[in-house]
Order: C-alpha cells, then sequence, then structure tokens
C-alpha cells in the first residue's frame, strides 16, 4: 500500500513538474514573440473600410485596425518607395542618403553593408530572419550579373532568406529572386538587362503596340513581358519570368512557407505585397470583385492573402505570439501609368480619405499611411493618434526583443505600438522626390520649393508653391487654409525647430 501511495506522489511530482517546465516553456516562447511586417505598396490612408472606405470592403485588414491599434498619424518616411523602405530598415531618414529615390531595376544596393538594419538587430536576438516580396532597394555594386550569385543584397544586410523581386512589378527584371539567384533560370538562356538601349530585335511598348495587353500611358514602353511593357529592356530569361496574375499567390505560398517550416524558433518576416502598385494584375478570380477596377480587384486581391496569412498563423498555433505590424510605403495614386480604368471606375472611392495629395506629394496624402499593430491576446484593441513613423521600427523592436541597436533616427515607439502610451514622436521629418516638410504635433510646414503644384503625368497635387505653407491638421486635415502668411512667427518657430534636424 505503502509503495502504492509513494508511486502516485512520485507520479503527481513528475507531472506537477512537467506542467511547471511547460509553463517556463511557454514563458520562453512568449519572450521572443515573432513579428511580421506586413507592408504595402501604394495603398492610401482611405483605401480600406477600416479607415473609411465605404465602396470597398477589406475585412482582413480590417481585423488587423479594429482588433489591433490603428494609427490614425501613422507615416511613411516618404511619398515614394525606395526612401521609405530605406528607412523603415535602417533607421535612418532617406533624405540623409541621395541614393534614396525611385531605382531602376538594374541599380546597385544603396544600403551599406556595413550600415545598421532591422533585420541584423533581430539576429543579435537570436531570431530568423526573412523577407518575401518587393525589395526596391538595389541589388549587387554595380552591373549586376543576373546570372550568377547576385550580391551583395537582402541576405548581405541581414535577412537569412530572401525571396524577392528585385524593384518594381513595372521594372526589368521581371524575376524572382531566391537568396542572390534568379529563380527558374535557364542557364541557356541568360538574362541581359539595360536601362539605357534595346537588345537588337526585341520589340518594345513604344514600337510594337499590337503585342501589348494593357496600354501604356506614360513611360513604361521599353520591353514587353507578358503583354504588358515595362521600365527598362530585358532579354532572355524567358523560363524565368514571373506570371503577374500569379504573382500575389506565389508571394503568399512563400510566406506560408517561410512560417511553417520556422514556426519552432522566434523570426522576423517582412512580407512585402506588391499590390496596388502597377501594373495591376489581379489573378482571374478576383477581376471584376471591386466594381473599380483593376485597382479596386487588387486591393481585394491584397486582402484576401493577408487573410490566408493570418490563417497560417492561426493554423500553426503562432498568432497569439505574434507581433504583426501592417503598413503602406507611400500614398495612393491613379494614374501611374496605364491605362487601367483606375480613374473611369473610381466612383465615390477617396484613396486617400480626407487627406490632400497622394504617392510623390509633399501633402499629407503622400506619407501617411494606414498603419497598425495587432497581436492576438497581448494588444488590446484601440485607436491611437499618436504620431508614429515607419523609421521608428529599428529602435522600437530592439526594444521588444531586449537589444541595442544603432538607432539613428529611429525613435523607441513600442509602448505606442503596444497600446500603451498614446505620447508618439514630437516631429517627422516627410520627404516627396528630395523635398522635405516637417510635421511638429499639429503643425505642417512646407517650406517654398521651385516645381509644378501638380504632377501632372499622375495628376497629383504635388505639394510645391514658391512661398511657405503652413496648416493645422487639428481642424485642416485636408490641408485647405495656408496660415503661413498670417503667421510668420509660427513659420520662424517650425522652420528653426526643421533645420535643426535637417540641416539648413
Ligand atoms: C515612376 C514610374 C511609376 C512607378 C514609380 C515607382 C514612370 C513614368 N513612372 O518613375 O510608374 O513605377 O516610379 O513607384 O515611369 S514606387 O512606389 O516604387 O516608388
Ligand atoms: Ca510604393
Amino acid at each position: 500500500m505503502k509503495s502504492i501511495l509513494k508511486y502516485i506522489l512520485l507520479i503527481s511530482i513528475v507531472f506537477t513538474a512537467c506542467k511547471e517546465a511547460k509553463k517556463v516553456a511557454k514563458k520562453e516562447v512568449n519572450k521572443k514573440p515573432n513579428v511580421v511586417v506586413i507592408y504595402l505598396d501604394d495603398l492610401g490612408y482611405g483605401d480600406l473600410s477600416a479607415y473609411g472606405a465605404t465602396e470597398i470592403s477589406t475585412p482582413n485588414m480590417d481585423l488587423l485596425a479594429n482588433e489591433g491599434i490603428k494609427f490614425t498619424n501613422g507615416y511613411a518616411t516618404s511619398a515614394t518607395c525606395t526612401p521609405s523602405r530605406y528607412a523603415l530598415l535602417t533607421g535612418v531618414y532617406p533624405w540623409r542618403n541621395a541614393k534614396a529615390k525611385i531605382l531602376p531595376g538594374s541599380a546597385p544596393l544603396i544600403i551599406s553593408t556595413e550600415q545598421e538594419t532591422v533585420p541584423k538587430m533581430f539576429k543579435r536576438a537570436g531570431y530568423q530572419t526573412s523577407i518575401v516580396g518587393k525589395w526596391h532597394l538595389g541589388l549587387g555594386a554595380g552591373n549586376v550579373n543576373w546570372n550568377a550569385h547576385i550580391s551583395p543584397g537582402p541576405n548581405e544586410l541581414g535577412f537569412d532568406d530572401a525571396y524577392i523581386l528585385a524593384a518594381t512589378q513595372d521594372r526589368v527584371p521581371t524575376v524572382y529572386i531566391d537568396n542572390g539567384y534568379v529563380d527558374g533560370l535557364d542557364p541557356k538562356d541568360p538574362i541581359s538587362v539595360s536601362y539605357k538601349k534595346n537588345f537588337e530585335g526585341e520589340p518594345t511598348g513604344k514600337d510594337n503596340p499590337e503585342l501589348t495587353t494593357m496600354k501604356w500611358h506614360h513611360g513604361h514602353n521599353n520591353s514587353i513581358v507578358n503583354g504588358i511593357p515595362r521600365i527598362g529592356y530585358m532579354k532572355g530569361g524567358e523560363a524565368a519570368k514571373w506570371s503577374d496574375v500569379d504573382m500575389a499567390d506565389h508571394f503568399l505560398k512563400k510566406a506560408k512557407n517561410y512560417v511553417k517550416s520556422h514556426k519552432d524558433k522566434p523570426f522576423f518576416l517582412y512580407y512585402a505585397l506588391q499590390q496596388p502598385h502597377v501594373p495591376r494584375t489581379p489573378h482571374p478570380r478576383f477581376v471584376g470583385k471591386s466594381g473599380m477596377g483593376p485597382r479596386g480587384d487588387v486591393i481585394l486581391e491584397a486582402d484576401y492573402m493577408i487573410g490566408e496569412f493570418m490563417k497560417t498563423l492561426e493554423e500553426e498555433g503562432i498568432l497569439e505570439n505574434t507581433l504583426i505590424i501592417f503598413s503602406s510605403d507611400n500614398g495612393p495614386v491613379l494614374q501611374d501609368g496605364y491605362y487601367d480604368d483606375a480613374i473611369e471606375k473610381l466612383g465615390k472611392h477617396t484613396p486617400a480619405g480626407k487627406l490632400r495629395g497622394g504617392k510623390y506629394s509633399l501633402f499629407d496624402a503622400g506619407t501617411r499611411v494606414p498603419f497598425m499593430t495587432y497581436w492576438k491576446g497581448t494588444i488590446q484593441p484601440g485607436v491611437s493618434d499618436a504620431l508614429v513613423c515607419q523609421v521608428d521600427l529599428l529602435a522600437s523592436l530592439a526594444d521588444l526583443v531586449n537589444v541595442t541597436a544603432d538607432k539613428k533616427d529611429s525613435q523607441n515607439m513600442m509602448a505606442e505600438f503596444l497600446g500603451k502610451s498614446k505620447k508618439g514622436r514630437d516631429n517627422i521629418v516627410l520627404e516627396a522626390n528630395s523635398k522635405t516638410a516637417f510635421r511638429t504635433g499639429d503643425w505642417v510646414l512646407i517650406p517654398p520649393y521651385k516645381g509644378s503644384p501638380m504632377s501632372w503625368k499622375s495628376m497629383v497635387e504635388s505639394g510645391i508653391l514658391d512661398k511657405f505653407q503652413l496648416y493645422n491638421l487639428k481642424d485642416d486635415a485636408g490641408q485647405t487654409n495656408n496660415l503661413a502668411e498670417k503667421n510668420p512667427e509660427k513659420v520662424k518657430e517650425l522652420l528653426a525647430e526643421f533645420e535643426a534636424i535637417r540641416g539648413k
């Protein structure tokens, strides 16, 4: 009898010890949450139903906004892609690097391999790191040989895994790059790329409109791939060329597979979707679904992909241990180089919401973008007016995973991202086409610049005027009331604050 009791006691001790060990292990896991940055391309402040869109429904993005923190003053640093992505990954304002401008597909890497980056920081914290999707920060050191190992690139900047499109969907080379190698390349059919001149005998959008299925409006009249004329010339690589309509599914599959095969250790995944940048090429199952033409359809497509991705996190049992940060690299544009009915079929939809301007613009819609943080079970849903910026990811995430980082312009907004503080940044320098503006509190100062007030080809207001512009966003979110002339003292005060950061 005694020995039976002893036996039971022993079993219960072992059982409790196991339970405790499991608890500790869980805590251990919880200490290091996975981090996923979901980044869209040209998605506007008003493009999500959670941000007020009434003509389009984005349930999966809405879930992140409504069950996480929805930031109403969340910014990209820039009104175009390359500089915003530069800031997101390095924590450095892009106007500090003259090369951080929209890059051709053949441009060399603009981030030094010595520089601090978000993935390097994560690696120091013991994380696995990966990028799936759009890169657009240059590759190689000049004169890239697309038929050999392409380096330096994301792998040399801290990403253990990198499955990318080099630049943009509208730029050559129209192939995926898998850890430095063109995916599916047939060595007997090497790729050549040029942004200067065409390869002999190759058709172009300009000379062979009969071969195109999408018509170019401005630019975009060089090599034709899948019936779509692109920016830049390319020859060869037939078997490696991507299918535009399958791109979203393709990236989703890569992102899902990454999660499935890396879920046992903490990971950082930068999932950079290509929508709704041009060319807008929804998969046939999304065509016509928005009633708004391809731009609306690819927003629905992106929303679906995000939903599927979230399902994977849930199915793999790691949703509650994953912080998701969602944003877009710059504001919206309708006409960006192809005839695709974006304007004609827009109806009552307002991609920029209540904001003025759009992509390329110094006005707020250029840089103020949807910005959400979601962490099931950890972040309490809420709306935050805190001023936060993508450049803050470095310092904030370093704080989350408890390592030091070379922060530069990046500020620790982790408390804001977790909904524990609404303080935010005091100010932020905004950039569009290498011109800068300054927001501090609710004030925005745009210095005088030479140039056209309209980017005519894209029909977006550039925000450029030859005199000072001063707006107070508190009661003028649409930036219609220029207060500069009436408030010279305020202009002076803001300019001094601006120049202290930006230089004269
Ligand atoms: C512009 C392209 C535009 C788009 C943009 C980059 C022309 C006329 N326009 O130069 O279509 O590709 O670059 O967009 O070529 S971004 O979101 O990657 O910054
Ligand atoms: Ca973009």
